[in-house]
């Protein structure tokens, strides 16, 4: 093909040309390795010898033209394209979303925070602990029917001569003798948040759960102690209004011992809902936790002279405490932990 119906041929096609990809497609077609640009340039060799000079000019010349016809032609489809590219300065964007702590992991820092403001040291002790420490340090010798009470979950390991089996701490009272140990001599005021493991799982228990331990030993300190803190942390944690109740209990390592319970928050202390059973409380009253005043043997287990220091202890449960708010009316434990992210999204 001569290069000037080559060029016309060329140009029309690019000018018709309505996107990129057909324009490169025609790049290829004119100006590619086997393009009809580079077809005509070998024909040379069959030009007469007088005329090659010629032809070779006016060859180089239409492929610069179909290279600058391509060049503008891409140029003009981008500008349109970008014309096309249509933004909203002003549209709202896209809120990304927001994951946020779990309830129970927000309990533990609210008690947390409730315990600093009257001077209490935040601690934690293993959650794998030696028998000693859960039991024995706790006044519950080997064998002791109290320890059936915790329904324990034991690791296969070998025993220690003096701390015995592992087990998975069933609560936070392990760490009272160990918080004695490393501190040495009173004042202690310690609050202990750790995950507590039992064999036990219903409405009102799961098989891991969180305790919170406080545990006070200093000079002449009573009974009102005791009292007084628990009312502080229950007017702090709900709201005036709500009731606690004090009943005598049992436990090996306190001497007196209570169990401390509040006004159910479902039935709001009526035990009963539209006729029928309250599902959470059954009568009423929600136990919280234990407390009590320091065992004299328990002392003695962590180097403390009973005769000189007394103390108070308190173990309570940090999701039956959070289910007790009025606010929340989780009417089962288990609901916590099943990762169920519509329910979560609620706290
Ligand atoms: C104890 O664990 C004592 N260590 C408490 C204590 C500490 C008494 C210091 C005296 C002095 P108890 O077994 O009652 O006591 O458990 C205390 C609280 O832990 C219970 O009231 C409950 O709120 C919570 N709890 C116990 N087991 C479970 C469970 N399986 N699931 C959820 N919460 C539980």
């Amino acid at each position: 093909m001569d290069p000037l119906t080559l060029k016309l041929q060329a140009q029309s096609a690019i000018s018709e040309t309505e996107n990129v990809k057909k324009l490169e497609e025609l790049k290829i077609t004119y100006l590619g390795k086997n393009g009809l640009v580079n077809q005509m340039m070998k024909e040379i060799i069959n030009i007469p010898s007088d005329q090659k000079q010629n032809f070779g000019k006016k060859a180089n010349q239409v492929k610069q033209e179909i290279q600058l016809l391509y060049e503008q032609k891409l140029q003009e489809l981008s500008q349109e394209g970008k014309q096309q590219e249509w933004f909203d300065i002003t549209m709202p964007g896209k809120k990304p979303t927001h994951g946020h702590l779990h309830l129970v992991s927000q309990a533990i820092e609210e008690i947390s925070d409730i315990f600093a403001k009257i001077g209490f040291i935040r601690a934690r002790y293993p959650e794998v602990e030696w028998e000693y420490y859960n039991f024995e340090a706790l006044n519950m010798s080997k064998n002791h029917p109290a320890r059936d009470e915790f329904e324990t979950l034991f690791i296969d390991a070998p025993v220690n001569e003096k701390y015995g089996k592992i087990v998975l701490s069933t609560h936070t009272s392990s760490g009272q003798v160990r918080e004695m140990l490393r501190v040495g001599q009173p004042p202690i005021r310690m609050i202990n948040i750790a995950k507590c493991y039992r064999r036990q799982q219903d409405i009102t228990h799961t098989i891991m759960f969180h305790q919170f331990e406080g545990l006070v030993v200093d000079k002449n300190i009573s009974i009102k102690h005791l009292k007084g803190t628990m009312d502080y942390f229950v007017k702090q944690f709900y709201d005036e209004n709500r009731k606690t109740r004090l009943r005598p209990f049992h436990f090996q390592f306190t001497e007196p011992s209570f169990e401390v319970d509040i006004n159910c928050a479902v039935c709001l202390g009526k035990g009963e809902i539209n006729g029928k059973k309250c599902r959470t409380c059954k009568q009423g009253w929600l136990e919280l936790g234990g407390s009590g005043m320091v065992h004299p043997n328990v002392l003695k287990a962590g180097g403390i002279d009973p005769n000189k220091y007394s103390g108070f202890a308190f173990g309570w449960g940090v999701e039956r405490v959070y289910m007790m708010r009025s606010d929340v009316k989780i009417d089962d434990i288990r609901y916590l932990y099943e990762n169920d992210i519509r329910f979560l999204r609620q706290f």
